[in-house]
Protein backbone atom coordinates (compact mmCIF):
# COMPACT_ATOMS: atom_id res chain seq x y z
CA UNK A 1 0.00 0.00 0.00
CA UNK A 2 1.47 3.49 -0.79
CA UNK A 3 1.08 5.78 1.78
CA UNK A 4 -0.92 9.20 1.59
CA UNK A 5 1.62 11.88 -0.51
CA UNK A 6 3.37 14.14 2.05
CA UNK A 7 4.54 17.33 0.81
CA UNK A 8 4.65 18.76 4.18
CA UNK A 9 6.97 16.30 5.44
CA UNK A 10 8.85 16.64 1.72
CA UNK A 11 9.42 19.96 1.84
CA UNK A 12 11.19 19.26 5.99
CA UNK A 13 13.38 16.79 4.36
CA UNK A 14 14.19 19.35 1.31
CA UNK A 15 15.25 21.62 3.24
CA UNK A 16 17.48 19.18 5.30
CA UNK A 17 18.88 18.16 1.58
CA UNK A 18 19.59 21.58 0.67
CA UNK A 19 21.70 21.60 3.74
CA UNK A 20 23.31 19.21 3.40
CA UNK A 21 24.50 20.08 -0.01
CA UNK A 22 25.74 23.30 0.91
CA UNK A 23 23.19 25.79 0.76
CA UNK A 24 22.52 28.04 4.31
CA UNK A 25 19.42 29.25 3.25
CA UNK A 26 16.01 27.64 1.71
CA UNK A 27 12.42 29.11 1.70
CA UNK A 28 9.52 28.92 -0.62
CA UNK A 29 7.74 31.51 -2.74
CA UNK A 30 4.31 31.28 -5.09
CA UNK A 31 4.87 31.32 -8.38
CA UNK A 32 2.08 33.57 -9.42
CA UNK A 33 3.19 37.15 -10.14
CA UNK A 34 4.15 39.74 -7.85
CA UNK A 35 2.68 42.59 -9.38
CA UNK A 36 4.42 44.89 -6.98
CA UNK A 37 8.15 43.44 -8.11
CA UNK A 38 7.17 43.24 -12.14
CA UNK A 39 6.00 46.95 -11.34
CA UNK A 40 9.54 47.74 -9.67
CA UNK A 41 11.04 45.80 -12.49
CA UNK A 42 9.52 47.90 -15.23
CA UNK A 43 9.60 51.30 -13.91
CA UNK A 44 13.74 50.67 -13.16
CA UNK A 45 13.96 49.36 -16.60
CA UNK A 46 12.17 52.20 -18.69
CA UNK A 47 14.31 54.73 -16.25
CA UNK A 48 17.75 53.22 -18.47
CA UNK A 49 19.38 52.39 -15.04
CA UNK A 50 20.57 49.09 -16.61
CA UNK A 51 22.60 50.90 -19.06
CA UNK A 52 23.75 49.04 -21.38
CA UNK A 53 22.23 45.46 -20.37
CA UNK A 54 20.16 45.22 -22.98
CA UNK A 55 19.27 41.87 -21.83
CA UNK A 56 17.72 42.94 -19.02
CA UNK A 57 14.98 44.06 -20.48
CA UNK A 58 15.43 42.02 -23.55
CA UNK A 59 13.22 39.20 -21.78
CA UNK A 60 11.26 41.86 -19.50
CA UNK A 61 7.79 39.46 -19.92
CA UNK A 62 9.74 36.03 -18.86
CA UNK A 63 11.78 38.01 -16.12
CA UNK A 64 8.47 39.34 -14.11
CA UNK A 65 7.17 36.08 -12.74
CA UNK A 66 8.10 32.65 -12.61
CA UNK A 67 4.97 31.77 -14.68
CA UNK A 68 6.06 34.55 -17.22
CA UNK A 69 8.83 32.22 -18.31
CA UNK A 70 7.31 28.76 -17.28
CA UNK A 71 3.47 28.92 -17.08
CA UNK A 72 3.63 25.33 -15.48
CA UNK A 73 5.38 26.35 -12.11
CA UNK A 74 3.47 26.58 -8.94
CA UNK A 75 6.15 27.19 -6.65
CA UNK A 76 9.80 28.71 -6.27
CA UNK A 77 12.30 26.78 -4.30
CA UNK A 78 14.95 30.05 -3.28
CA UNK A 79 18.09 29.27 -2.37
CA UNK A 80 21.17 30.72 -0.42
CA UNK A 81 24.47 30.02 -0.39
CA UNK A 82 26.90 32.06 2.30
CA UNK A 83 30.37 33.31 0.71
CA UNK A 84 31.03 35.27 4.11
CA UNK A 85 34.42 36.50 4.18
CA UNK A 86 36.97 35.71 7.30
CA UNK A 87 37.91 39.89 7.34
CA UNK A 88 37.12 43.10 6.31
CA UNK A 89 36.72 43.56 2.09
CA UNK A 90 37.47 46.98 2.41
CA UNK A 91 40.80 45.96 4.15
CA UNK A 92 42.71 46.73 0.72
CA UNK A 93 41.19 50.12 -0.09
CA UNK A 94 44.31 52.42 1.10
CA UNK A 95 46.85 49.93 -0.95
CA UNK A 96 47.67 51.37 -3.77
CA UNK A 97 50.36 49.01 -5.77
CA UNK A 98 47.47 46.04 -4.64
CA UNK A 99 44.51 45.59 -6.70
CA UNK A 100 40.91 44.87 -5.08
CA UNK A 101 38.54 41.44 -6.23
CA UNK A 102 35.37 41.94 -4.66
CA UNK A 103 34.93 38.92 -2.03
CA UNK A 104 32.59 37.00 -4.57
CA UNK A 105 34.67 36.53 -7.32
CA UNK A 106 37.97 35.65 -5.01
CA UNK A 107 37.62 31.84 -5.00
CA UNK A 108 35.20 29.55 -6.92
CA UNK A 109 32.81 30.80 -10.16
CA UNK A 110 29.60 31.04 -8.07
CA UNK A 111 27.82 30.04 -11.03
CA UNK A 112 29.52 26.46 -11.42
CA UNK A 113 29.17 25.77 -7.05
CA UNK A 114 25.68 26.63 -7.07
CA UNK A 115 24.16 24.94 -10.04
CA UNK A 116 25.77 21.97 -9.66
CA UNK A 117 24.00 21.84 -6.12
CA UNK A 118 20.72 22.99 -7.27
CA UNK A 119 21.10 20.22 -10.04
CA UNK A 120 21.57 17.71 -7.28
CA UNK A 121 18.63 18.78 -4.93
CA UNK A 122 16.39 18.87 -8.11
CA UNK A 123 17.33 15.19 -8.92
CA UNK A 124 16.50 14.96 -5.47
CA UNK A 125 13.28 16.37 -5.23
CA UNK A 126 12.32 14.61 -8.33
CA UNK A 127 12.96 11.29 -7.07
CA UNK A 128 11.60 12.00 -3.90
CA UNK A 129 7.91 13.65 -4.93
CA UNK A 130 7.74 9.95 -7.11
CA UNK A 131 8.37 7.99 -4.15
CA UNK A 132 6.05 9.86 -1.83
CA UNK A 133 3.09 9.15 -4.59
CA UNK A 134 3.37 13.28 -5.81
CA UNK A 135 3.84 11.70 -9.45
CA UNK A 136 5.94 12.79 -11.88
CA UNK A 137 6.73 16.71 -11.17
CA UNK A 138 8.77 19.16 -13.28
CA UNK A 139 11.77 21.32 -12.12
CA UNK A 140 13.98 23.71 -13.76
CA UNK A 141 17.22 25.35 -11.84
CA UNK A 142 18.25 28.87 -12.48
CA UNK A 143 21.46 31.01 -11.26
CA UNK A 144 22.37 34.37 -11.86
CA UNK A 145 21.73 34.41 -15.97
CA UNK A 146 18.37 33.01 -16.29
CA UNK A 147 15.89 36.10 -16.80
CA UNK A 148 14.66 35.61 -13.16
CA UNK A 149 14.05 38.21 -10.16
CA UNK A 150 16.39 36.11 -7.46
CA UNK A 151 16.23 39.13 -4.58
CA UNK A 152 12.23 39.52 -5.06
CA UNK A 153 11.65 36.01 -4.53
CA UNK A 154 14.22 35.54 -2.23
CA UNK A 155 12.65 38.31 -0.37
CA UNK A 156 8.81 36.60 -0.77
CA UNK A 157 10.68 33.24 0.04
CA UNK A 158 11.52 34.79 3.27
CA UNK A 159 15.30 34.32 3.10
CA UNK A 160 15.77 38.09 4.24
CA UNK A 161 14.77 41.56 2.29
CA UNK A 162 16.41 43.58 0.02
CA UNK A 163 18.65 46.22 1.49
CA UNK A 164 18.43 50.19 0.67
CA UNK A 165 21.54 48.75 -1.05
CA UNK A 166 19.15 46.26 -3.33
CA UNK A 167 20.91 43.33 -2.71
CA UNK A 168 19.15 40.33 -0.34
CA UNK A 169 20.25 40.65 3.59
CA UNK A 170 19.84 38.24 5.84
CA UNK A 171 19.33 38.15 9.47
CA UNK A 172 21.71 35.31 9.36
CA UNK A 173 24.16 35.86 6.91
CA UNK A 174 24.00 39.34 6.40
CA UNK A 175 25.27 40.61 2.56
CA UNK A 176 26.57 37.71 1.86
CA UNK A 177 24.78 34.82 0.12
CA UNK A 178 24.44 33.87 -3.27
CA UNK A 179 21.06 33.38 -4.52
CA UNK A 180 19.80 30.67 -6.50
CA UNK A 181 16.26 29.10 -7.41
CA UNK A 182 14.44 26.17 -8.46
CA UNK A 183 11.15 26.21 -10.02
CA UNK A 184 8.69 23.44 -10.07
CA UNK A 185 5.28 21.71 -10.72
CA UNK A 186 4.78 21.29 -7.22
CA UNK A 187 2.64 23.02 -4.76
CA UNK A 188 4.22 23.80 -1.99
CA UNK A 189 3.26 25.95 0.71
CA UNK A 190 4.69 29.54 0.72
CA UNK A 191 6.68 30.80 3.63
CA UNK A 192 6.11 34.01 5.15
CA UNK A 193 7.99 36.83 3.51
CA UNK A 194 11.20 38.79 4.68
CA UNK A 195 10.44 41.60 6.56
CA UNK A 196 12.31 44.72 5.81
CA UNK A 197 14.78 45.65 8.86
CA UNK A 198 17.09 48.75 7.61
CA UNK A 199 15.60 50.81 9.96
CA UNK A 200 17.18 54.32 10.02
CA UNK A 201 20.32 52.94 8.99
CA UNK A 202 21.67 54.49 5.43
CA UNK A 203 25.52 53.08 5.69
CA UNK A 204 25.35 51.34 2.54
CA UNK A 205 24.21 54.22 0.85
CA UNK A 206 26.87 56.81 2.43
CA UNK A 207 29.06 53.91 1.41
CA UNK A 208 28.91 54.24 -2.13
CA UNK A 209 31.94 55.82 -3.93
CA UNK A 210 30.02 56.68 -6.84
CA UNK A 211 26.45 58.09 -5.29
CA UNK A 212 24.89 55.12 -7.57
CA UNK A 213 21.92 54.88 -5.53
CA UNK A 214 19.46 58.21 -6.40
CA UNK A 215 17.28 56.67 -3.72
CA UNK A 216 17.34 54.28 -1.02
CA UNK A 217 16.43 50.66 -2.60
CA UNK A 218 17.33 51.63 -6.09
CA UNK A 219 20.35 51.60 -7.97
CA UNK A 220 21.64 53.58 -10.99
CA UNK A 221 23.79 50.55 -12.60
CA UNK A 222 25.76 52.91 -15.06
CA UNK A 223 26.93 54.25 -11.72
CA UNK A 224 27.76 51.26 -9.88
CA UNK A 225 31.72 50.25 -9.96
CA UNK A 226 30.70 46.46 -10.04
CA UNK A 227 28.94 47.38 -13.54
CA UNK A 228 31.45 49.55 -14.87
CA UNK A 229 34.11 47.08 -14.52
CA UNK A 230 31.99 43.80 -15.33
CA UNK A 231 29.35 44.81 -17.57
CA UNK A 232 30.60 48.10 -19.06
CA UNK A 233 32.43 47.38 -22.33
CA UNK A 234 34.46 50.98 -23.91
CA UNK A 235 36.23 53.32 -21.65
CA UNK A 236 35.39 54.02 -18.38
CA UNK A 237 33.48 56.91 -18.48
CA UNK A 238 36.09 60.00 -17.13
CA UNK A 239 33.85 60.87 -14.16
CA UNK A 240 34.32 57.35 -12.55
CA UNK A 241 37.78 56.68 -12.97
CA UNK A 242 39.16 58.63 -9.68
CA UNK A 243 36.28 57.02 -7.58
CA UNK A 244 37.30 53.45 -8.91
CA UNK A 245 40.52 53.37 -6.55
CA UNK A 246 42.13 49.91 -6.91
CA UNK A 247 38.88 48.10 -7.34
CA UNK A 248 39.43 46.29 -10.24
CA UNK A 249 36.48 43.45 -10.14
CA UNK A 250 33.23 44.26 -8.35
CA UNK A 251 32.78 46.36 -5.49
CA UNK A 252 32.14 45.29 -1.99
CA UNK A 253 31.55 48.48 -0.14
CA UNK A 254 27.69 48.92 -0.09
CA UNK A 255 27.35 44.88 1.17
CA UNK A 256 30.57 45.19 3.65
CA UNK A 257 29.18 47.96 5.84
CA UNK A 258 25.78 46.39 6.55
CA UNK A 259 25.67 45.85 10.42
CA UNK A 260 23.33 43.02 9.69
CA UNK A 261 27.02 41.17 8.75
CA UNK A 262 28.17 40.54 12.39
CA UNK A 263 25.94 37.58 12.31
CA UNK A 264 27.44 36.24 9.43
CA UNK A 265 29.97 33.43 9.90
CA UNK A 266 32.32 32.63 8.04
CA UNK A 267 31.72 28.42 8.79
CA UNK A 268 28.84 28.48 7.05
CA UNK A 269 30.89 29.69 3.79
CA UNK A 270 31.50 26.54 1.58
CA UNK A 271 35.51 25.69 0.79
CA UNK A 272 34.90 26.41 -2.79
CA UNK A 273 34.77 30.20 -2.25
CA UNK A 274 37.49 30.70 -0.03
CA UNK A 275 39.98 33.30 -1.56
CA UNK A 276 42.41 31.81 -3.72
CA UNK A 277 45.94 33.11 -2.49
CA UNK A 278 46.53 34.75 -5.74
CA UNK A 279 43.57 36.79 -6.06
CA UNK A 280 42.98 37.88 -2.42
CA UNK A 281 45.48 40.95 -2.92
CA UNK A 282 47.16 40.80 -5.96
CA UNK A 283 50.01 43.06 -7.01
CA UNK A 284 48.59 45.30 -9.81
CA UNK A 285 52.66 45.48 -11.60
CA UNK A 286 51.62 41.25 -11.84
CA UNK A 287 48.48 41.28 -13.44
CA UNK A 288 49.34 44.48 -15.72
CA UNK A 289 51.66 41.74 -17.20
CA UNK A 290 49.04 39.18 -18.21
CA UNK A 291 48.30 38.35 -22.01
CA UNK A 292 45.62 36.60 -23.66
CA UNK A 293 46.73 33.02 -22.43
CA UNK A 294 48.40 34.25 -19.31
CA UNK A 295 44.69 35.62 -18.17
CA UNK A 296 42.71 32.57 -19.00
CA UNK A 297 45.19 30.62 -16.88
CA UNK A 298 45.05 32.40 -13.71
CA UNK A 299 40.92 33.32 -14.03
CA UNK A 300 40.15 29.40 -15.18
CA UNK A 301 37.04 28.36 -13.15
CA UNK A 302 37.03 32.27 -11.66
CA UNK A 303 34.31 34.16 -12.67
CA UNK A 304 36.38 37.21 -13.79
CA UNK A 305 37.32 34.79 -16.90
CA UNK A 306 33.82 36.14 -18.52
CA UNK A 307 34.80 39.99 -18.64
CA UNK A 308 38.17 38.86 -20.92
CA UNK A 309 41.71 40.33 -20.86
CA UNK A 310 41.14 43.53 -22.63
CA UNK A 311 38.32 44.89 -20.15
CA UNK A 312 40.56 43.43 -17.01
CA UNK A 313 43.61 45.09 -18.27
CA UNK A 314 41.63 48.06 -19.17
CA UNK A 315 40.03 47.83 -15.44
CA UNK A 316 44.15 47.81 -13.80
CA UNK A 317 45.13 50.39 -15.91
CA UNK A 318 42.63 52.78 -13.81
CA UNK A 319 43.73 51.06 -10.53
CA UNK A 320 47.50 51.81 -11.77
CA UNK A 321 46.51 55.74 -12.20
CA UNK A 322 45.01 56.08 -9.46
CA UNK A 323 48.05 54.47 -7.48
CA UNK A 324 50.39 57.40 -9.01
CA UNK A 325 52.79 54.90 -8.52
CA UNK A 326 55.65 55.45 -10.42
CA UNK A 327 56.74 51.69 -10.64
CA UNK A 328 54.09 51.25 -12.71
CA UNK A 329 54.67 53.63 -15.41
CA UNK A 330 56.97 51.71 -17.62
CA UNK A 331 54.31 49.18 -17.75
CA UNK A 332 51.32 51.73 -18.59
CA UNK A 333 53.31 53.19 -21.10
CA UNK A 334 54.32 49.80 -22.78
CA UNK A 335 50.19 49.28 -23.18
CA UNK A 336 49.77 52.42 -24.42
CA UNK A 337 50.71 50.52 -27.71
CA UNK A 338 48.14 47.87 -26.90
CA UNK A 339 46.15 46.93 -29.75
CA UNK A 340 43.00 47.29 -28.17
CA UNK A 341 41.75 50.50 -28.95
CA UNK A 342 40.63 50.57 -24.94
CA UNK A 343 43.21 49.60 -23.43
CA UNK A 344 45.48 51.64 -25.43
CA UNK A 345 43.42 54.56 -24.04
CA UNK A 346 43.41 54.00 -20.94
CA UNK A 347 47.07 53.49 -20.46
CA UNK A 348 47.49 56.97 -21.72
CA UNK A 349 45.37 57.96 -19.27
CA UNK A 350 47.20 55.87 -16.20
CA UNK A 351 50.55 57.35 -17.39
CA UNK A 352 49.07 60.62 -17.43
CA UNK A 353 48.19 60.15 -13.71
CA UNK A 354 51.28 58.58 -12.58
CA UNK A 355 53.20 61.18 -14.25
CA UNK A 356 50.98 64.15 -12.10
CA UNK A 357 51.12 62.38 -9.34
C1 LIG B 1 21.66 42.95 -13.17
C2 LIG B 1 22.43 42.52 -11.95
C3 LIG B 1 23.44 43.37 -11.48
C4 LIG B 1 23.62 44.79 -12.00
C5 LIG B 1 22.47 45.66 -11.43
C6 LIG B 1 22.30 45.45 -9.90
C7 LIG B 1 20.89 45.71 -9.37
N1 LIG B 1 20.84 46.16 -8.12
O1 LIG B 1 19.93 45.48 -10.06
C8 LIG B 1 25.05 45.13 -11.51
C9 LIG B 1 26.05 44.77 -12.59
C10 LIG B 1 25.28 46.58 -11.09
C11 LIG B 1 25.19 44.15 -10.36
C12 LIG B 1 26.05 44.36 -9.29
C13 LIG B 1 26.17 43.51 -8.21
N2 LIG B 1 25.63 42.28 -8.10
CO1 LIG B 1 24.31 41.58 -9.35
N3 LIG B 1 22.89 40.83 -10.36
C14 LIG B 1 22.16 41.29 -11.32
C15 LIG B 1 21.04 40.29 -11.68
C16 LIG B 1 21.50 39.54 -12.95
C17 LIG B 1 19.65 40.90 -11.90
C18 LIG B 1 19.22 41.90 -10.80
C19 LIG B 1 17.92 42.58 -11.14
O2 LIG B 1 16.94 41.92 -11.42
N4 LIG B 1 17.90 43.92 -11.17
C20 LIG B 1 16.75 44.64 -11.58
C21 LIG B 1 16.07 45.45 -10.47
C22 LIG B 1 14.71 45.93 -10.95
O3 LIG B 1 15.82 44.67 -9.42
P1 LIG B 1 16.15 44.99 -7.91
O4 LIG B 1 17.59 45.06 -7.64
O5 LIG B 1 15.43 43.93 -7.29
O6 LIG B 1 15.71 46.52 -7.67
C23 LIG B 1 14.47 46.87 -7.28
C24 LIG B 1 14.27 46.94 -5.78
O7 LIG B 1 15.30 47.61 -5.17
C25 LIG B 1 12.89 47.54 -5.81
N5 LIG B 1 12.55 48.52 -4.82
C26 LIG B 1 12.38 49.82 -5.03
N6 LIG B 1 11.97 50.40 -3.92
C27 LIG B 1 11.86 49.47 -3.00
C28 LIG B 1 11.46 49.55 -1.68
C29 LIG B 1 11.45 48.41 -0.92
C30 LIG B 1 11.02 48.49 0.48
C31 LIG B 1 11.87 47.16 -1.51
C32 LIG B 1 11.86 45.92 -0.73
C33 LIG B 1 12.26 47.10 -2.85
C34 LIG B 1 12.24 48.28 -3.56
O8 LIG B 1 12.74 48.19 -7.03
C35 LIG B 1 14.04 48.28 -7.63
C36 LIG B 1 13.92 48.90 -8.89
O9 LIG B 1 13.95 50.30 -8.60
C37 LIG B 1 21.03 39.36 -10.42
C38 LIG B 1 20.74 37.89 -10.69
C39 LIG B 1 19.27 37.64 -10.92
N7 LIG B 1 18.94 36.92 -11.98
O10 LIG B 1 18.44 38.11 -10.15
C40 LIG B 1 22.47 39.55 -9.83
C41 LIG B 1 22.59 39.63 -8.32
C42 LIG B 1 21.56 40.59 -7.83
N8 LIG B 1 23.90 40.24 -8.12
C43 LIG B 1 24.51 39.84 -7.06
C44 LIG B 1 25.71 40.38 -6.55
C45 LIG B 1 26.45 39.59 -5.48
C46 LIG B 1 26.17 41.62 -7.02
C47 LIG B 1 27.32 42.47 -6.43
C48 LIG B 1 27.40 42.47 -4.94
C49 LIG B 1 28.67 41.96 -7.03
C50 LIG B 1 29.89 42.75 -6.62
N9 LIG B 1 30.44 42.52 -5.42
O11 LIG B 1 30.38 43.55 -7.39
C51 LIG B 1 26.97 43.88 -6.99
C52 LIG B 1 26.08 44.66 -6.02
C53 LIG B 1 25.69 46.03 -6.51
C54 LIG B 1 24.37 46.50 -5.89
N10 LIG B 1 24.41 47.35 -4.88
O12 LIG B 1 23.29 46.03 -6.30
C55 LIG B 1 23.71 38.76 -6.33
C56 LIG B 1 23.06 39.37 -5.08
C57 LIG B 1 22.87 38.38 -3.96
C58 LIG B 1 22.05 38.98 -2.86
N11 LIG B 1 22.30 38.54 -1.64
O13 LIG B 1 21.18 39.79 -3.07
C59 LIG B 1 22.69 38.32 -7.47
C60 LIG B 1 21.30 37.89 -6.97
C61 LIG B 1 23.37 37.16 -8.22
C62 LIG B 1 23.27 35.83 -7.49
N12 LIG B 1 22.71 34.83 -8.13
O14 LIG B 1 23.66 35.67 -6.35
N13 LIG B 1 24.32 43.11 -10.47
S1 LIG C 1 28.74 48.03 -5.50
FE1 LIG C 1 30.05 49.83 -5.01
S2 LIG C 1 29.63 51.33 -6.62
FE2 LIG C 1 28.00 49.77 -6.73
S3 LIG C 1 26.35 50.58 -5.48
FE3 LIG C 1 27.59 49.33 -4.09
S4 LIG C 1 29.11 50.75 -3.21
FE4 LIG C 1 28.21 51.78 -4.99
S1 LIG D 1 23.63 48.98 5.38
FE1 LIG D 1 21.80 49.56 6.54
S2 LIG D 1 20.40 50.42 5.02
FE2 LIG D 1 21.96 49.28 3.90
S3 LIG D 1 21.11 47.26 3.61
FE3 LIG D 1 22.30 47.16 5.51
S4 LIG D 1 20.82 47.64 7.14
FE4 LIG D 1 19.88 48.25 5.20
Amino acid sequence: MVNAPDINGLRADLEAEALRLGFAALGIAPAAEDARAAGRLADWLAGGNHGAMGWMADREHHRRSPQGLWPDARSVIALGMSYAPAGDPLALANAGERARISTYAQGADYHDVVKKAEKALARWLVEQAKKRGLGDIGVKVFVDTAPVMEKPLGMAAGLGWQGKHTNLVSRSHGSWLFLGAIYTTLDFAPDAPGRDRCGNCHACQDACPTQAFPAPYRLDARRCISYLTIEHKGPIPEEFRRAMGNRIYGCDDCLAVCPWNKFASEAQRLRAFLPRAELAAPRLAELLALDDAGFRRLFSGSPIKRIGRNSFIRNCLIAAGNSGDQALLAQAQALQADPDPVVAEAATWAARQIMQA
